[in-house]
C-alpha cells in the first residue's frame, strides 16, 4: 500500500526531496534496519501519510489550506497557505524552503504551525520562473540564478502581505532551513515590521546590516555543521553589540538540515526539541496583545477552564460535561440548563473602555445567558424568542432608559453559531455568525467588578442558565470585528 503509493505522488514529485530516490531512501533504511524487507517493512509502520512525508494530512479537517498568491517585488508570488478553520485572527509565519523549493514537507510544515493557532504561508522562491519543477536538481539550479535582492524583497513582501491580512492578528514571524535560513536572516534585516524570526542553520548576514534588525532572534544550528556554524561565533557577537533579542540553540549530534525528515541528515530528537522550542518562542512573541482571556475548552476532565491567553482559568460548577469531540474547534463544554456553568476571576470591566466577546455555542432555548458579569449584565443572552441579545447597559440618569439591545438573529436553532458583542466605546454591537445583527449608540455602559458567568446569568438566577454547547470564548480588551 504504502510502497506502491510512495514511488511519486500525484504532482509527480520524487519521493524525497533530498536529493535521494525511493531507492536510495531504501537503501539508507536497510543500512540502520537490517535488509530491504526490513526497510519496506519500516515504512509501512510509518504509516501512508507519514511515509509521504506528512506529519499534518493534506485534508485535515480542522484546517483550511490551498495556494494563494501575492504580490512580490518580481510580480505575483505563489505560495501553499494554511490556518486553522474559522474566522478568528491569527499570528502570521512565513516559511523559507531549503534550495530545492517549495517540496511538500515545507506544506507539511505549514499545516504543523496552522494546527498551533497560526496562519502559515510557504512562498515559493522560484514563482518568477514558474514555480518549482520536478526535479530537485533543477530547482537549485534555478534557485542560484535568481536574483537574491530581488528574492529577499519577494519575501519581505510576504511578511507585508501577511501583516495587513484581516485574517492574521498583524504580527508576523519568519523561519526557514538552510537557503531559507539564510534568507530568514536577510527579511529579518529588511523587514523592519517583522516580530520574530527563526533561522535554522540559516548562513549569517553581514555585520553590518544587523542592527537593522528589529525582530526577536531564535537561531538554531545543529553541533557538526561546521560550515554554517564557522559564521556563528562573529553572528552572535553582532547581535548582542547591537542589543538584539536573541537566543542561540546548538543541537547536539546533529548536522545541516537536522530538521527535515525527508533528508538522511534529520535528527529526531534535534528536530521535535528544535520544533517546541521554535512554537514556544513564536507563541510567546506573537501574542495577539488584545486577546485578554481566551477559553478553548477542549479540556477532557477536572473542573478547571484552562485560560490560555490570560490568567484567569474558569472553574466548573454543577457538574457540566467535557465533550472532547463535540465542539466547534475541537472540545466543548455541554451545559444541562438546570445549575451549569463556569465562573471564571475578573477578567475586565465594561465601564472602563471598549472591548469585545466572542463566543460559539449550539442549543439554548429563549431566555438563557450565554456569558454574563457577576454583579452586572449579561453581555450575552437569548431573548423570550430566542434572539441574541445583550443586556450591558448605558448607567443611569439622563432623560433616557438605559435599554438591552436585541438582534433580530435567532439563535437557538441547534446549529452552531458564533455570537458576538462590541463595546467601541460609543457604540454597542452584535455579531451573529460574523454578521453585523444589531447597533446601537450609547453614552457609556454600566461596570462590574465580577468574574464571567459562561452559561449563567449574572445572579445566577434559575431559568438563565444555558443548555446546550458552548465553545472557544475569546475576551478582547479592545473592538475586534470578526
Ligand atoms: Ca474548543
Amino acid at each position: 500500500m504504502a510502497t506502491n503509493r510512495t514511488t511519486s505522488n500525484d504532482r509527480g514529485e520524487p519521493y524525497v526531496n533530498a536529493g535521494l530516490d525511493r531507492r536510495e531512501f531504501l537503501r539508507q533504511v536497510a543500512l540502520v534496519s537490517g535488509g530491504t524487507a526490513a526497510a519496506y517493512a519500516l515504512l509501512a509502520q510509518l504509516g501512508d501519510s507519514r511515509a509521504r512525508g506528512e506529519f499534518v494530512a493534506k485534508d485535515d479537517p480542522r484546517l483550511e489550506t490551498g495556494y494563494i498568491t501575492y504580490r512580490g517585488e518580481t510580480g505575483d508570488m505563489r505560495a501553499y497557505a494554511a490556518r486553522p478553520k474559522g474566522p478568528e485572527p491569527c499570528p502570521g509565519i512565513v516559511i523559507v524552503h531549503e534550495n530545492t523549493g517549495l517540496q511538500p514537507h515545507f506544506e507539511d510544515v505549514a499545516r504543523r504551525f496552522a494546527l498551533e493557532g497560526f496562519h502559515a504561508i510557504a512562498p515559493d522562491a522560484l514563482s518568477p520562473v514558474g514555480g518549482t519543477p520536478g526535479s530537485t536538481s533543477q530547482a537549485t539550479s534555478l534557485l542560484n540564478q535568481l536574483n537574491y535582492q530581488a528574492t529577499i524583497k519577494n519575501f519581505v513582501a510576504a511578511v507585508e502581505y501577511l501583516r495587513t491580512n484581516p485574517l492574521t492578528t498583524g504580527k508576523v514571524g519568519c523561519t526557514g532551513f538552510c537557503w531559507g535560513g539564510a534568507m530568514t536572516n536577510q527579511v529579518a534585516v529588511n523587514a523592519p515590521d517583522l516580530t520574530a524570526a527563526v533561522p535554522f542553520y540559516g548562513a549569517a548576514p553581514a555585520a553590518a546590516d544587523v542592527p537593522k534588525i528589529r525582530a526577536s532572534m531564535l537561531c538554531h544550528y545543529g553541533a557538526l555543521d561546521n560550515n554554517i556554524n564557522a559564521g556563528m561565533v562573529a553572528y552572535e557577537a553582532a547581535l548582542k553589540a547591537a542589543g538584539i533579542d536573541y537566543g542561540i540553540y546548538v543541537h547536539k549530534g546533529a548536522g545541516h538540515a537536522f530538521f527535515n525528515d525527508q533528508k538522511t541528515a534529520y535528527n529526531k530528537a534535534a528536530a521535535e526539541l528544535a520544533w517546541r522550542l521554535t512554537l514556544a518562542f513564536f507563541q510567546v512573541k506573537l501574542k495577539d496583545e488584545r486577546l485578554v482571556a481566551h477559553f478553548k475548552l477542549d479540556e477532557t476532565d477536572g473542573t478547571a477552564a484552562k485560560d490560555s491567553a490570560g490568567a484567569t482559568p474558569g472553574t466548573l460548577y454543577g457538574g457540566p460535561l467535557w465533550q472532547p469531540g463535540g465542539g466547534k474547534i475541537q472540545g466543548a463544554v455541554e451545559l444541562d440548563g438546570i445549575d451549569d456553568y463556569i465562573g471564571t476571576g475578573f477578567i475586565l470591566d465594561p465601564a472602563t473602555g471598549p472591548f469585545s466577546a466572542f463566543a460559539w455555542v449550539k442549543g439554548g432555548a429563549p431566555g438563557q445567558a450565554i456569558l454574563a458579569q457577576a454583579g452586572g449584565a449579561s453581555w450575552l443572552e437569548t431573548d423570550a424568542e430566542g434572539k441574541l441579545m445583550t443586556s450591558l447597559v448605558r448607567p443611569p440618569g439622563g432623560r433616557q432608559n438605559a435599554a438591552p439591545l436585541v438582534s433580530g438573529a435567532r439563535i437557538v436553532d441547534g446549529n452552531w453559531h458564533r455570537v458576538g458583542v462590541v463595546w467601541d466605546g460609543s457604540k454597542r454591537a452584535l455579531y451573529a455568525d460574523d454578521v453585523l445583527v444589531g447597533e446601537d449608540a450609547q453614552s457609556g455602559l454600566v461596570g462590574s467588578p465580577g468574574g464571567l458567568n459562561i452559561g449563567g446569568g449574572p445572579t445566577l438566577a434559575p431559568g438563565t442558565f444555558f443548555r446546550g454547547l458552548i465553545d472557544d470564548v475569546r475576551i478582547y480588551n479592545q473592538p475586534v470585528k470578526p
